[in-house]
Order: C-alpha cells, then structure tokens, then sequence
C-alpha cells in the first residue's frame, strides 16, 4: 500500500543543461530527492504498468537513491523497474536499456564529471522513451511542479540487495537487477568491427584507456580487454569509486594528466583514451598528439565508411553551437546537413528521431550517434579503434592528413569557475547591452563582423530556445563564443570559447595557444572578464 508523505517544496529543483545537480549534503536533506523524483513521476507521461530504467554513476549517495526510487516507482504506478547491479549504469547503457526494453523511461543519477563523495556533487536526471535527456518542454514542467509538491508517495518495503541479479518483487511492482554491461557490450560488438580492431592488436596495436575510477571501468574491461583481448591492465583505473579517487572524473588533458603526460612521452602507446563520470564522454589521445573534441567529430564522420554500422553514409552531422566548425567542412565535403544546436545532448534528441542526422558532438568531449540517445564515450573510442584498425595509420598521420584536406580549426575552452554569481550575471548583461555596438569595431587587432546571441528553433518541433550563448563573429573566420555553465554547484562558471580557422594553404602546424593569442585578448576586452571577476587567467584551459 502507498505511503503519502507530507513535504514542502525546495527552491531552486531546476534541471540545468544536464539534469539537477548539487552538493550531496542538498541532496541528503530530508524530502529533497524525494520531492524531485516526485515532481518527475508527477509530470511525466506513461501509461499505468510501464517500465523504469533504473542507474547511476556510482558515486556517493547513489544506492540510497536508488532504493527510494524504486519504492516510489511501486506506489506511482510502474509495473517494473530494470536496474543496473550494484546500482551501477553509464549514461549511454542506461539508454541502451529504455531503448531496447521499451521504457517509458529512465532515471539517472549522476553528476557526469563534477567530483563525488560526501562534499562531492550528486545529480538527477529524466531520459524519455526515445532514450534521451527530456526535452526543455518536459525539465520546465518537471520543475513547475517542484515549486507547488506537498506529498511523495511510497510502498513501504526494506532496502533490496542491488548487487544480486534476479526479480523481485516490491509492492506488486517487480524489480530485475540486470547485468549493467551485457546488453551494452552486445550493442557495441554489432556497430563496430571487433575482428579487425583484434587483428590490428595482433599486428601491433597499442592503447591505454583511463575510466577515472569512473562508470566505464567495468565496461571498458568487458570489451576492450575481454572481448577485444588487449592485455589486463591496458584498462587503468577501472574501479568504480564513490568519490572517484578525489579526482575531477572529467576527461580532459587537465584533469586526466596522467594519461595525457603518458601519451605525450616516449613510452606512449599508439591510443589513449579517457571517459568521465557516467561514461557518456571521451578524450582522445593518439601517440605525441590531443585530439580536439572538436576534430575528433570531424574526423570520425570523414571516416565513417570505414566503420560496419556507418558503411552506407551519414544522414547528417550535428554539432553544439559552441563546437569548431570542424565537421561543418566535412559535411559539406559529404554533401549532407549540419546542424547547429545549443550546448547540451537533449537537443540532438529530435533530430536523431527523425533521421536528420546520424552522428552528433560537443565540443566538451562528447560525442554519439543514433544508436543511443546520449553522447557515448566508449562508444567514441571504439569508432577510433576500428577506424586505427582499418587505416593502419597512427593518429597524427590521421590528423595531419584531414587538416591537409578540409583546414584546421585551432580551437580552446577557457573555463572560470565558482565566480560570485552577481558578477557573472553583471558581465553577461552588459555584454549583451553592447551587441549591438560591436560589428565593425577593431579589438586586439581583430575585425568584428557580426555579434549575436544564440537563439535556437528547433526544426522539428519548432520549439524555442532563445539566449544560448553570446556569439562574436570576425573578419577571417575566427569566432569567441561566451556563456555561463549550467551544470556547476558553485557560484557560476563562464566559458570562453575560441576558435579559429586556418585553411587547407594556412598555417597548420602552429601551437594551439600561440595561434588563439589574439583572440584570447579581445575575448578580455569585449566581455571585461579581469573588470567583472577580477580574474586574470581562466582556471581551467581544454
Ligand atoms: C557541460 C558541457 C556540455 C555538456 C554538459 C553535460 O555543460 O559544456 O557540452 O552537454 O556539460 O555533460 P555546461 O552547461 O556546464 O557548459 V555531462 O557529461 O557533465 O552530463
Ligand atoms: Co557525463
């Protein structure tokens, strides 16, 4: 029998660019997962006995989570709840499982590549029956609802033991804990040729793979040393851990230094790779060289063809407005669409469903295709893998070859984080204030073309997502693009992308840093980043 919980609402439940994130002590607050867990079954809609997906990341907080949800999910009307063992699901597996057992939908806990552990963040997020993040509509709603909850209702059952696979019985409802990695590692082997990545491993293939004490371990010791055979331990830190080791489980040259210093010294082997928090992203690595996230998307749709699941052409590409226009040039070249949508995954979901486009990237390392409806880490590294396999190049031929055809897009993200937010908004107003002024004007010895803020009408649907980014356009090509984070804990975070475009004749093999110099001054003189945040050098360059 349901148990009604009285509650009041908290301020602030408002999912961000990935679903709500905060502190775990928010979290730990009586009632406040509950009333958002809630708000979600609440709002969502499904027909009565339809199925939950069930997961998260693993880190601290999750299995207490995860054994209220379920005894929730009992008293709202699901009629089963798939849920990974141990409480434990990447991102892209957990819509693998709504996907192919036709869920309503899905529950994720996670933070993605914010840290964990008691002081740590923890996250909640809501993925609909395509598979894919819940669209604005749905996350607006989702948190209008928040703001009126005054009950939370429950069946009154004991703790389950997550780690023993089997059904289960809670309230009428049934409960199967699944093996977290099978039905995802199945997927993997039909989209990609496993016989010639082991064949080009045979013959010489190196790589290391860093899961960051992170989701992917389990799943990257599955295929890549199991299922492909690379040698135990080509896996590095494949143990799932609460507070991931203390490290940021973000995969970028910053936060997976280790791997990057190993790949750029003499020791390297052929690939690295690294995937964060809830396995969705990838930094790639080749031997002596970092491949952009950017470039990595242009590259993989150059090289399609040469993959089983991509063989027969892409429909399309699309890319976060942020991202270089690296791929752009190569959906030109492959004569389809690309697309241009704001930061975040859940705005590829439309144009997946309906065929526009096959693969899809960010430039914050995420990258995917249709065959989920989440960016997909392991799921990047292996499309290298088969590619590496099939070229029988090493990265930076790969590279150089690509830039030699379609230009290079120097491209870096300078990152200020945990500034007051008071100042942040302050910059961001007054920035917008000036559009109008800056077409024409010369700063740091650059041209500005057009300035814009980023509005986005979603060609499916029509829906509109306006303020998604302020955008400085210059003679030349060359572009920064300001907009504050939406998935941080602590004040606000402004992110200054840079980007410029060197064609195939240009200057391709400058240094990244060198190369953004010019655009790295203008970005401090349009937008006042040192007068507002009294800031004079980001925290954290990718
Ligand atoms: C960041 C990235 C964005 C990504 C999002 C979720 O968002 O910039 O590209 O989709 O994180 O990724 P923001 O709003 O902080 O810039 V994940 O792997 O943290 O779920
Ligand atoms: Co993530």
């Amino acid at each position: 029998m349901p148990v009604e919980h009285g509650t009041t609402p908290f301020e602030g439940q408002k999912p961000g660019t990935s679903g709500l994130r905060k502190k775990v002590p928010v979290f730990q607050q009586p009632n406040y997962a509950e009333n958002f867990i809630q708000s979600v079954f609440d709002t969502v809609p499904r027909e009565s006995g339809s199925t939950l997906v069930l997961g998260g990341d693993g880190r601290f907080h999750n299995r207490v989570v995860i054994q209220q949800a379920i005894r929730m999910a009992a008293a709202n009307g699901y009629g089963r709840v798939l849920v990974g063992q141990g409480g434990i699901l990447s991102t892209p597996a957990a819509s693998n499982l709504i996907r192919k057992y036709g869920a309503s939908g899905g529950l994720i806990l996670s933070a993605s590549h914010n840290p964990g552990g008691p002081d740590g963040d923890f996250g909640i997020k809501y993925n609909i029956a395509n598979g894919g993040p819940a669209p604005e509509a749905i996350t607006e709603a989702i948190f209008e609802r928040t703001k009126t909850i005054d009950r939370w209702i429950a069946v009154d059952a004991p703790d389950l033991d997550l780690d023993a696979i089997g059904s289960v019985d809670v309230g009428g409802m049934i409960v199967e804990i699944v093996d977290s990695v099978a039905d995802y590692a199945e997927l993997m082997e039909s989209l990609f040729d496993f016989t010639a990545i082991r064949e080009a491993v045979v013959d010489g293939l190196t790589l290391v793979i860093d899961s960051m004490s992170a989701v992917t371990g389990p799943y990257a010791k599955e295929i890549i040393e199991r299922r492909l055979g690379l040698p135990a331990g080509t896996v590095w830190n494949a143990e799932p851990l609460e507070d991931f080791g203390g490290h940021h489980p973000d995969p970028n040259p910053v936060h997976a230094k280790t791997l990057y210093d190993h790949m750029m010294g003499p020791d390297a082997p052929d690939f690295g790779a690294a995937s964060d928090g809830d396995g969705d992203r990838n930094l790639i690595v080749g031997k002596g060289i970092f491949v952009t996230p950017s470039d990595s998307l242009a590259m993989l749709a150059a090289n399609a063809h040469l993959v089983p699941a991509y063989r027969n052409g892409l429909s399309g590409i699309a890319r976060s407005m942020p991202t270089s226009g690296a791929a752009d040039r190569v959906a030109e070249a492959l004569g389809i669409s690309c697309f241009e949508t704001p930061t975040g995954w859940k705005f590829f979901g439309n144009l997946l469903d309906a065929g526009m486009t096959t693969i899809c990237g960010e430039e914050s390392a995420g990258t995917g295709s249709d065959h989920v409806r989440e960016k997909d880490g392991l799921w990047a590294i292996l499309f290298w893998l088969n590619i590496l396999a099939v070229r029988r190049i090493p990265v930076q031929q790969l590279a150089r070859e690509h830039w030699a055809r379609f230009g290079r897009n120097y491209y870096a993200r300078h990152d200020y984080e945990a500034i007051e937010t008071a100042r942040a908004d302050r910059l961001v107003t007054e920035l917008r204030a000036a559009l109008p002024s800056l077409p024409g004007r010369n700063i740091a010895g650059l041209t500005v073309a057009a300035a814009d803020d980023f509005s986005y009408t979603d060609p499916v649907d029509g829906s509109l997502s306006p303020q998604q980014g302020i955008r400085i356009f210059f003679d030349g090509g060359s572009r920064i693009v300001f907009r504050l984070s939406g998935t941080g804990t602590e004040g606000a975070t402004l992110r200054v992308y840079l980007e410029r475009y060197e064609g195939p004749d240009g200057s391709l093999e400058g240094a990244t840093g060198d190369m953004l110099a010019e655009l790295a001054t203008a970005a401090d003189e349009i937008a006042g980043i040192a007068r507002h945040t009294g800031r004079t050098a980001p925290d954290v360059v990718t």
